[in-house]
């Protein structure tokens, strides 16, 4: 019996001692976005990545990981996705229990400005960090102002972030992180810093500023309060319209909706169609036939919008869902021709 124990520890101790050395990573401080290089670590990471360096390095890093994660390696060589980092994690090591990582290395620096954010006359350093990506994406970032710092989130972000005055004489600047999304969902999100910490006041569709290659965004502040933008309409096709947001006392974005918004595109006419008179009138107005040049001019971005036929005459229709016109029962592309449908 002693003899069979001593076996079992000794096994054990072998085990442990195997187990022990193979766990142990010179990257113990891996970020999520390290792990999840090693999910794809066959492929060729885009060489327009400006930190070569840092490359070189996580390329070690990924070979070392790969070795510890087998499970993980993918097959299909197809990017991994945002969920597998957490799958890549130690199973006996929920990630939520992870302290927080922040990304604030040199290697990982892509902005810096200087500017006095809480009005105390002292400049503050404002910087922006992206872990390495293979992709040359900007996805999660460390915001880090002085020495407060926060992780957040956007898609495709621009890294020159600007400094802006949303309230003019309130003794505060706000930094604006603007991001491109994946199909040029324009983002922009406002930070406040009073001294001691960052909040995100809130995010608006649109981009602030001018970008590296010479876009310029639509988001305008002119430091009363209010901000400008374009949003994407909900509705009948893929549109923008103007919008309104005020910063609040509380230190949120508060939206201005508005009864009507001006969605203005010319359209052919494909159907007969006889429309309403108003949105509160339902009796029947003007005609539209086949071939007639028409403008959809506004719409409550919700149910109803209206046509100005080319006599100036102005009638309404409703819309079910996105864009099925309920008196035809046809979607809008059936009834319209030259609207717009992008991703
Ligand atoms: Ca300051
Ligand atoms: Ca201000």
């Amino acid at each position: 019996m002693k003899r069979t124990k001593s076996v079992v520890l000794i096994c054990l101790t072998i085990l442990i001692l195997i187990f022990g050395s193979c766990g142990k990573s010179p990257n113990s401080s891996k970020t999520p976005m390290d792990t999840n290089l090693s999910a794809d670590n066959n492929s060729t990471p885009f060489d327009e990545h400006p930190a070569d360096t840092q490359k070189d390095k996580d390329k070690d890093i990924d070979n070392n990981l790969t070795d510890n994660h087998h499970e993980e390696e993918n097959d299909n060589g197809a990017p991994p996705t945002q969920d597998e980092p957490h799958k890549a994690q130690d199973p006996d090591t929920p990630f939520e229990t992870e302290p927080e990582e922040y990304y604030d290395t040199d290697d990982n620096l892509r902005h810096l400005v200087l500017a006095d954010l809480d009005g105390d006359g002292k400049e503050d350093i404002i910087q922006i960090f992206f872990p390495y990506d293979p992709y040359g994406s900007f996805y999660e970032y460390t915001l880090k102002i002085n020495e407060s710092k926060g992780n957040f989130f956007g898609d495709q972000v621009e890294p020159q972030f600007n400094v802006v005055d949303i309230v003019k004489g309130d003794g505060f600047k706000e930094v604006a992180v603007s991001e491109y999304g994946p199909s040029d969902d324009y983002m922009t999100a406002f930070y406040h810093y009073d001294g001691k910490n960052i909040k995100l006041i809130g995010e608006i569709q649109g981009f602030y500023g001018d970008s590296p290659w010479g876009f310029t965004g639509n988001v305008q502040i002119d430091g009363t309060g209010l901000i400008r933008t374009r949003t994407r309409g909900q509705i009948m096709q893929t549109w923008f319209y103007d919008d309104e947001y005020m910063l609040e006392k509380d230190l949120t974005l508060k939206n201005i909706p508005k009864d009507l918004y001006l969605m203005d595109t010319e359209v052919t006419v494909l159907t007969k169609f006889t429309l309403r008179k108003s949105r509160t009138d339902h009796s029947a107005g003007i005609t539209l036939n086949p071939g007639d040049k028409v403008v959809l001019k506004e719409t409550d971005n919700n149910r109803w919008c209206s046509v100005v036929n080319s006599q100036g005459e102005v009638g309404w229709f409703e819309i079910q869902g996105f864009n099925r016109i309920k008196d035809l029962n046809l979607p809008a592309e059936e009834v319209f021709d030259g609207l717009c449908f992008a991703d």
